[in-house]
């Protein structure tokens, strides 16, 4: 019995030797500074993307709008201010988007394939359609 306690307590007693001496160096200020450091690091690392390396947005700045079988999708698109639309034409024909009360320049005719961006700066609800095909409607709020 005995000799197995002793057998458990040498690395704890190890342990603090080492310790102590170190102990005696660190005041309060030191570690402040070393807390610091550590939460200025793990701060700076922390919402980076492991890729790239950039900050992640806080929230999506990015939407894209389908064009397919002469329709956008979605319709009714919300964006938060400074986002960047995308429509994509998915049809075998051109499409050209168009502000319905002149907000924005419109694009150019987008043949099979093509994209079209478009960043919004400033809230409010911008509708748009096709000049080609003015059927062909959508609106994007931005807020
Ligand atoms: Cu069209």
């Amino acid at each position: 019995m005995s000799a197995s306690s002793t057998y458990y307590r040498q690395p704890v007693t190890r342990c603090v030797t080492v310790l102590t001496p170190l102990m005696k160096h660190l005041n309060t200020s030191t570690l402040a500074l070393v807390m610091f450091f550590a939460l200025a690091f793990l701060g700076a690392s922390h919402g980076k993307d492991p890729e790239t390396g950039a900050s992640a947005p806080p929230q999506a700045t990015k939407a894209e709008v389908v064009i397919d079988n002469f329709n956008f999708s979605p319709k009714t698109s919300a964006v938060p201010v400074g986002a960047t639309v995308r429509w994509i034409n998915h049809d075998s024909v051109p499409h050209l988007i168009m502000s319905a009360d002149n907000q924005f320049q419109k694009s150019p005719v987008l043949k099979a394939g093509q994209s079209f961006s478009l960043t919004f700066g400033s809230a409010g609800s911008y509708a748009y359609f096709c000049s080609i095909h003015p059927r062909m409607t959508g609106q994007i709020i931005v807020k």
